[in-house]
């Protein structure tokens, strides 16, 4: 039985339960079953189930290095604060879009938090064709109110100055750094592609009109501290249900640009409507379900933009907020650096360290192969032609046409 923690210590299925036992987030005389059930690349996830009461609760733990390449990354254990504590932000603008978090532990680099089993991993869900009606109402609510009330439109300048000093994330951010705007685009040891691709891939490492745009969104992620982002927000970090939807997985936050997690959600739907080209083989059906996920885009979209524009005119903050041109000025930005950082998640999850299942489990290989060729064209025409994009319809006739090239 754990008394009292001093000293950081990987729990196991036993020492977990002795945990939430003894800090009474369990009760102490339950009987309980406890799993392992972490499939992310980075830490442990348990969930502990009273089988008396039926209460489950999630423990997330951090382990000093990323859980997918072994000691040899060290990695901090601060992220699991960053974490909680960018859920308890979110909670206080958008509670019903985020798991509860019950408690978080410094020296243990863990958090206990609300079991979500009754919902499913967007990414599977999308996976297995299906469709979730409130998806897109609910991600573009969680992005207007979480990224405008910690941007400098929603605070007041000192406190988000204090934000920025409780979200410097400096080994995660590196992680994106490395893994999304800089090893893709050259022949580094990370990448991880097959042989039919490297023709594919080495002109990509070549076009250094290419190379020049991804160096100016890594730049702008390295240094437009615009609004405390999620930095992760691929849709294996969303849980659904048909009416539910709860964003998880905050460890890469930090004060960033806006477009990096609207971006992000993008390309995933992106990928996964690249990769129904190989999985759903009736036409039709086919056809349908790639215009939902491109609904699902605009509709994203179109929730951001008018719910971020009512705050802006409702809680906007400083003297400009007021003057015609502004907001849209703004939101104009934000579309384009979206689509730029789009471009460079779907080279990355294609080519780089860390793929997607959406294609990855493509089980025929010519035709994954083809889909990752489709994936690369896409990526490399949301970079290129990010600037000419004034409206989410020219974004969706780009990703319509680019696979089709
Ligand atoms: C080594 S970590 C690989 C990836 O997992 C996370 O989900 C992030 O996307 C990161 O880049
Ligand atoms: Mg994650």
């Amino acid at each position: 039985m754990i008394t009292k923690q001093t000293a950081y210590e990987p729990f196991t299925t036993d020492s977990v339960v002795d945990y939430l036992k003894q800090r009474e987030l369990i009760n102490p005389e339950s009987p309980v079953v406890c799993e392992e059930i972490g499939d992310g690349n980075l830490n442990y996830v348990f969930r502990v189930t009273a089988t008396d009461s039926n209460r489950s609760l999630i423990v997330k733990q951090a382990l000093p290095y990323a859980k997918v390449v072994g000691e040899s990354w060290p990695l901090t254990l601060d992220r699991a604060r960053i974490e909680s504590e960018s859920l308890l932000q979110a909670a206080k603008v958008v509670p019903e879009l985020v798991p509860a978090v019950y408690e978080n532990n410094p020296v243990l680099a863990s958090t206990v938090m609300e079991d979500l089993s009754s919902h499913t991993v967007l990414r599977k869900g999308l996976i297995e064709g299906k469709r979730y009606p409130e998806l897109a109402k609910h991600i573009g609510t969680y992005l207007a109110y979480t990224l405008f009330y910690s941007s400098d439109f929603g605070l007041e300048p000192a406190a988000k100055k204090e934000l920025a000093t409780r979200f410097v994330n400096p080994d995660l951010c590196n992680i994106t750094e490395d893994l999304v705007f800089t090893d893709p685009f050259f022949d580094h040891e990370t990448n991880d592609f097959p042989e039919a691709l490297r023709p594919d891939v080495e002109e990509i490492w070549a076009d250094d009109n290419l190379k020049l745009e991804a160096a100016k969104l890594k730049q702008l992620f390295l240094t437009k501290g615009e609004a405390l982002i999620h930095g992760d927000l691929h849709t294996g970090s969303v849980f659904v249900t048909e009416g539910s939807t709860k964003v998880i997985d905050p460890e890469f936050a930090f004060l960033g640009p806006i477009g990096f997690d609207v971006g992000a959600f993008i390309a995933n739907l992106i990928l996964n409507y690249l990769s129904q080209e190989a999985r759903l083989t009736d036409t039709s059906e086919r056809n349908e379900f790639q215009d939902y996920l491109l609904a699902v885009i605009k509709e994203t979209w179109e929730v951001f933009t008018e719910t971020f524009s009512g705050l802006w005119k409702q809680d906007g903050k400083g003297a400009f907020i007021t003057v015609p041109g502004y907001l849209d000025y703004v939101l104009s930005q934000i579309l384009q650096e979206t689509v730029g950082f789009a471009g460079c998640k779907i080279i990355r999850r294609t080519i780089g360290l860390s793929h997607v299942e959406d294609i990855d489990g493509i089980e025929n290989s010519e035709a994954r192969i083809n889909v990752q060729r489709a994936a690369l064209q896409v990526g490399r025409k949301l970079i290129l032609k990010r600037e000419s994009q004034e409206k989410i319809e020219d974004v969706i006739a780009l990703v319509r046409g680019a696979g089709n090239e």
